[in-house]
Parts: structure tokens; C-alpha cells; sequence
């Protein structure tokens, strides 16, 4: 029934028939997240990271219909310069499916169809969470719902602060989310290594992070753990200026009355003029430190 839908490349059809490690990747990032080409030579940057650690890399995406887990490189090619791909998070899979349209998946969607393949971790930038102002817009993505029910764990490097950072930790607390933090004792925000925020635990090496996640598993309790692993000082960003960048961001969208799934990426555009090619570089560098952590879990989870 899910060959229908699931179209599982060699490589790691390989890797889940012999249980060697697989990390999952979003294309979210590559479409939305990212000017071209950067956006395409980190996608295949992150691939090489991935299997220099041992692990299968898998860059999830949705291609005239089909769910595909792991794409070729002209697939990451088309998907970082074509204009016409979708976003697609857990409420747009079945139109898009349906439609055969291309879609790149958020963390949301990415989860839903690493768990549909059998993948259990996961390395991103950034996961969504509740954006500021959301007791009057309700705007709070779909990325926290489904870090409450599927089983995969997340390596970010935090969540931007265009988010409410504070609301964000609290609803994953209620929805039983565990949010550890990897060698650090403050809640990453993206640029930074600090937030204000801090985690519930510290973990420093991937064999423990392996062994709580497995045991969150085996006791039955359903849904993913955030594993917060902060951007290398060497690129981290200034605090004052990347929020004075993001308040400015935030004015922007108020003023345009940007709604929906429009809100994150405008945000995230607007970020990016503001603060020019440092942005990118630091983007770029955080997510190739968590696609390291994230090999070394996924080898230490089998
Ligand atoms: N945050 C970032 N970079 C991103 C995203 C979030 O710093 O690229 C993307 C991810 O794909 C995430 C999605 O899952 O935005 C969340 O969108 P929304 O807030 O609309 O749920
Ligand atoms: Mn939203």
C-alpha cells in the first residue's frame, strides 16, 4: 500500500534492509530556506558530511506526487533553482500526493515521511515553534504538533528568534517533547549559541543521546526529542544585530499582513536581506555541525 506512495532510493534501501545508519534531511531548507546555488551546494555539502560519519544520508522531498526518501543530484539541483515548489507541511501532503506536484517537506512533513520509511533521526537549521504574538494569531507550527506523536529525533541548532523562544520550549514540555540540549546548558537560538532559555538536561557525547532516546522509545512514549546542538562559536553571529535584524523582519510582515504558511519564509527573506551574506554563512555552517552530530547519533542509535 505505501509503494504507492514511498519511493525509497538504492542507497538507502540498502541501509534499512542491513540496519546501518540513515540521518534524514528536509528540503524545505533547499526551496524556501536558501538562495541558489548556496542552497544547492549545501545540500550536497551535508550529504558528503553525512556518509564521511558512516551514515546514509536521505534528503526527503515530495516529487510529482511521489514521497521520495533520498534524491539524486540533479534532484537537489531542481529543487533549489525551480520557483514552482510547494511547502508543504503535514496538511498539504495529501493535496499535493493527490495532485503530483512537487513539494518541499518542512520538519513537520519531513518526521512523517522519515517515520513512513523507517528513519529515526533527523538533522535540520531550525524547527518551527510558536511565533511571537501567538495569542492573538494562534500562529504556532505544525512542527511542534508533530514532534508531540511521531518517533523521530531532531538535531537543530535551536529555533530563530522571529519565534517566541520561551512558548516554544513550554509547549514542548506539555506535549512531552524532551528538548536536550548537546554540550550546552542554554537552549540554542540559531545564531547563537545563547537565548535566555535554558534546557532540561545536557548531554555531551552521542551514546548517551542514543540510549535516552531509545529508552523514550521502548517505554512506548510516542514522538520525537529536539536535541539542540548550538552553531560553532567561530560562527555565530552578534546578538544585538541579528535581532535588531529580526525585530525589523517582524515590523515588516505586521505591516504587509503576512499570514499562514507565508509567515516563516517571508520572515526568514527578510532576515536574510538585513543581515546580508553573514547570515548564510552562519546558516550554512549550523546546519553542517548538526548533520555531524546527527550521523554520530544515528550510528550510535542502531
Ligand atoms: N526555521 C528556519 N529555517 C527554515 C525553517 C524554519 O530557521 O528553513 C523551515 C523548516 O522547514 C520548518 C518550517 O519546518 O520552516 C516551519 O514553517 P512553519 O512555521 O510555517 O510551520
Ligand atoms: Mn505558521
Amino acid at each position: 500500500m505505501l509503494n504507492k506512495y514511498l519511493e525509497i532510493e538504492e542507497e538507502v534501501q540498502y541501509a534499512l534492509d542491513n540496519n546501518k545508519p540513515i540521518v534524514a534531511l528536509e528540503s524545505t531548507i533547499i526551496s524556501h530556506g536558501m538562495p541558489y546555488p548556496q542552497n544547492v551546494e549545501t545540500a550536497l555539502e551535508l550529504e558528503r558530511i553525512i556518509k564521511d560519519r558512516g551514515a546514509v544520508p536521505a534528503t526527503i522531498a515530495i516529487l510529482e506526487g511521489k514521497l521520495k526518501v533520498g534524491l539524486t543530484e540533479d534532484e537537489i539541483e531542481y529543487f533549489g533553482k525551480s520557483r514552482k515548489i510547494l511547502k508543504v507541511s503535514r496538511s498539504d501532503i495529501p493535496y499535493v500526493v493527490s495532485e503530483k506536484l512537487d513539494g518541499a517537506t518542512t520538519v513537520a512533513a519531513t518526521m512523517i515521511i522519515s517515520n513512513l520509511a523507517g528513519i529515526k533521526v533527523f538533522a535540520t537549521g531550525g524547527i518551527g515553534g510558536v511565533h511571537r504574538g501567538a495569542g492573538r494569531t494562534f500562529d504556532i507550527s505544525a512542527d511542534l504538533q508533530e514532534l508531540a506523536k511521531t518517533n523521530v529525533a531532531v538535531v537543530c541548532a535551536g529555533v530563530k528568534s522571529i519565534l517566541d523562544i520561551g512558548l516554544t520550549l513550554e509547549y514542548l514540555e506539555t506535549y512531552g517533547v524532551p528538548v536536550i540540549g548537546f554540550k550546552t546548558e542554554e537552549f540554542p537560538a540559531f545564531f547563537t549559541r545563547k537565548s535566555g532559555f535554558g534546557v532540561d538536561y545536557t548531554v555531551d557525547d552521542e551514546k548517551e543521546l542514543a540510549n535516552i532516546i531509545k529508552t523514550k522509545w521502548n517505554l512506548g512514549l510516542q514522538g520525537g526529542v529536539v536535541i539542540g546542538n548550538p552553531i560553532p562559536e567561530k560562527y555565530e553571529m552578534n546578538y544585538i544585530r541579528i535581532n535588531r535584524a529580526i525585530e525589523k523582519a517582524l515590523k515588516e510582515a505586521e505591516i504587509n499582513g503576512i499570514k499562514g504558511k507565508e509567515v516563516t519564509p517571508f520572515l526568514l527573506s527578510k532576515v536574510k536581506e538585513e543581515t546580508g551574506g553573514d547570515s548564510l554563512k552562519s546558516n550554512i555552517q549550523l546546519v553542517y555541525n548538526n548533520g555531524r552530530v546527527a550521523a554520530d547519533l544515528a550510528v550510535n542509535l542502531l
